[in-house]
């Protein structure tokens, strides 16, 4: 199951307290202070791990705490710190506290605190001065920081496909990379994003991501409605599918470019690409007949014959060139 959004608490451990204590030994009289100092509490760490691509382990357990810092001893004894927690996330999450984004995880391995485990308090040995050599004094540890923070994925990839459901996005990234999305014939299909690296050659590769169909009003919720757009509001590139069988390809790209627009006008400042699919199914290629009243390319591509599959990976690997 594909998870992208997930509220959870977490708890760091508590510090631990210092301790008061002194020494006795058999024929001194008047041992120093020998109070430990409290353990640290363990930290909540936020890590990307590239292995994972949902939040699904978040959906089920909601509320994480770790360990406390042991208390001082005698004898000079420290206590030992807390076991820290680790909670791994995939790449491109998006970590919020109060509405307000605190860290956004976009490289593997990245890790970040997410609540600090509390101090340990001081024991009395650390008091003593030359005046008062018995001090009492100690401290408690502080306590871990405690929040509840929104975990969020937007995917992280250059290039974004859309179009209306059936329109050939799963095929195509299935044939110009080695994702396997489910494919069939008929609409929503696709029910969460995909990912898929290109290889333009072996130097130059990029990552792109194939959504659920959109269909005219996605932005009030209509089919899947538009929860899966913010999946390409980190692309720099838009490929639109359109089906070659189209009555009306410039209307159905006008369709597309308002959900967008709806959902986020700054969707609209990406490049844009067009790809008219399943050209195979047409004979007189050169009969359709496309008006966009847009400056962007238009490619006719079939991911059947492989017609213009190349172009297309070569034009968006040009785009992503000039950025
Ligand atoms: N003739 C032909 N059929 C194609 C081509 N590409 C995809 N199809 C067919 O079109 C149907 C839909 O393909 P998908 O890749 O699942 O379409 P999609 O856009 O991902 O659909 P959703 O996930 O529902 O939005 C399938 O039956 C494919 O076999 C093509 O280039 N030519
Ligand atoms: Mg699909």
């Amino acid at each position: 199951m594909f998870i992208d959004y997930s509220k959870i608490k977490v708890k760091a451990g508590d510090g631990g307290s210092g301790c008061s204590s002194f020494r006795r030994e058999k024929f001194v009289p008047f041992g120093g202070p020998d109070g430990g100092n409290g353990g640290k509490g363990g930290d909540i760490i936020i890590k990307t791990n590239s292995n994972l691509a949902t939040l699904i382990d978040y959906r089920y357990k909601k509320s994480y705490k770790a360990k406390r810092g042991q208390h001082g001893q005698g004898k000079n004894k420290n206590g030992k710190n807390g076991e820290g927690i680790i909670l791994e996330v995939p790449i491109g999450t998006v970590v919020k506290e109060d509405g307000e984004l605190i860290c956004d995880l976009i490289e593997d391995a990245q890790e970040f605190i997410a609540a600090k485990g509390g101090r340990g308090g001081k024991g009395n040995a650390v008091f003593a001065t030359s005046t008062d050599q018995a001090p009492t004094k100690w401290e408690t540890g502080q306590k871990g920081e405690e929040k509840v923070l929104e975990l969020e994925l937007k995917v992280l990839a250059e290039v974004g496909l859309v179009g209306f459901p059936n329109s050939g996005k799963s095929t195509l990234l299935s044939k110009i990379s080695a994702a396997k999305p489910k494919i069939a014939d008929y609409p929503f299909t696709t029910l969460h994003p995909n990912l898929g690296t290109v290889a333009k050659d072996s130097y130059q590769t990029f990552v792109a991501a194939d959504i659920p169909g959109l269909i005219e009003g996605a932005h009030k919720g209509k089919g899947l409605g538009d929860k899966f757009l913010k999946h390409i509001e980190r692309a720099k590139i838009l490929v639109f599918l359109i089906e070659s069988v189209s009555n009306d390809i410039s209307g159905d790209y006008n369709k597309l470019l308002n959900e967008l627009g709806a959902f986020n006008e700054e969707i609209l400042q990406k490049s844009r690409i067009v790809v008219i699919s399943k050209i195979d199914l047409i004979k007189d290629k050169e009969g359709i007949n496309i008006n966009l009243n847009d400056e962007i390319p238009v490619i006719k591509v079939s991911s059947f014959s492989g017609e213009g599959l190349e172009k297309l990976i070569y034009t968006i690997s040009g785009f992503l060139g000039e950025k």
